[in-house]
């Protein structure tokens, strides 16, 4: 029995060249929204992939198969999910059959990758914490994005990061980091953290030339492509700032650490600024599945 597979219409679209893109499912479980948020969030951004004329993929861990395209019938057995998969969980969630396991960003581009998907949407990607020179903190994300040939499409990272770190540490990878007609790394809630991206580019097919010339080039490793909150969806950074920093300090005083830090600060930001917050996340996650989708359309036809 294999270990991974994908759903009849993912499978059909793979084999015919036309357009996927793959979604992770731990922003639609409850470690990532509350619900009923979530469930909102996964219809809009499967609608906006289908709109823009590709298959949506979500990908999961169930019954001990990786899965690429999650069906109607599973979904409420993702959204229920509480086992948090990155990359490294993969080998331990297949070998002991996990019977669900909802997938980070490193999670998903490591099943994407195994099933020929390009383009991969997500919120915001995990990267270097606050105090990583303490803790050591890096999103096995960063390294996820470098080794897997996939093109990730995120509004950035949440300004609980260490937003400055979290670029370099792309560039020391050798992640080519693109910005989405802008010149700056998104900061999810903000449409700008301040940071330079590597090149910035203005249309889906502009990036699908890009791909089309590392994969020619025999570039193995992925892509970041950057793409700001919608301009009526932002939050100011101020305005977030104060819930950032008082979630990082409960970090620090319940000593929470590895896995269980990043969902702790998204329920404690989701709480704190539940109003504001919650349209900004569906808005910035539906905009970058729609461009992926675009993205992905452009790179079938080239
Ligand atoms: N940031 C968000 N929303 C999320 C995540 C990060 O704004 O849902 C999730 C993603 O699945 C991401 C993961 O891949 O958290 C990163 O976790 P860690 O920092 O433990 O690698
Ligand atoms: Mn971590």
């Amino acid at each position: 029995m294999s270990s991974v597979r994908c759903s009849a219409e993912v499978a059909d679209a793979l084999t015919e060249g036309r357009a996927v893109v793959a979604l992770e499912s731990t922003i639609f479980s409850s470690l990532g929204l509350p619900s009923p948020h979530n469930e909102k969030a996964l219809h809009r951004c499967e609608s906006a992939i289908r709109a823009a004329g590709a298959v949506p993929a979500m990908t999961a861990v169930l019954d001990g198969v990786a899965v690429a395209g999650v069906e109607a019938h599973e979904v409420e057995r993702v959204l229920g999910g509480t086992a948090k998969t990155s990359s490294r969980d993969l080998p331990v969630a297949l070998g002991r059959r996990w019977p669900v396991g909802v997938t980070t960003v490193a999670g998903s581009l490591a099943i994407a990758h195994q099933v020929g998907i390009a383009v991969f949407a997500t919120g915001g990607i995990g990267g270097v914490h606050r105090g990583s020179e303490r803790t050591g903190d890096v999103s096995a994300d960063l390294g996820a994005l470098a080794l897997y040939s996939v093109c990730t499409v995120t509004a950035g990272a949440k300004a609980f990061l260490d937003l400055g770190k979290t670029v370099e540490y792309l560039d020391t990878l050798g992640v080519p980091l693109l910005g989405y007609q802008t010149d700056y790394f998104p900061a999810f809630y903000s449409r700008s953290s301040g940071r330079l991206v590597q090149a910035r580019v203005e249309t889906a097919s502009e990036v699908a030339a890009i791909i089309a010339a590392a994969r020619e080039f025999g570039y193995r490793g992925g892509l970041v492509l950057g793409n700001p909150i919608p301009t009526e969806a932002e939050i100011s950074e101020e305005e977030i700032e104060a819930s950032l920093s008082s979630a990082l300090e409960q970090v620090e005083q319940l000593q929470i650490s590895g896995p269980g830090v990043t969902p702790f600060l998204l329920a404690a930001i989701a709480q704190a600024t539940s109003g504001r917050s919650l349209p900004a996340n569906l808005a910035l996650a539906e905009s970058n599945a729609s461009l992926a989708a675009e993205v992905a359309v452009a790179l079938a036809g080239h």
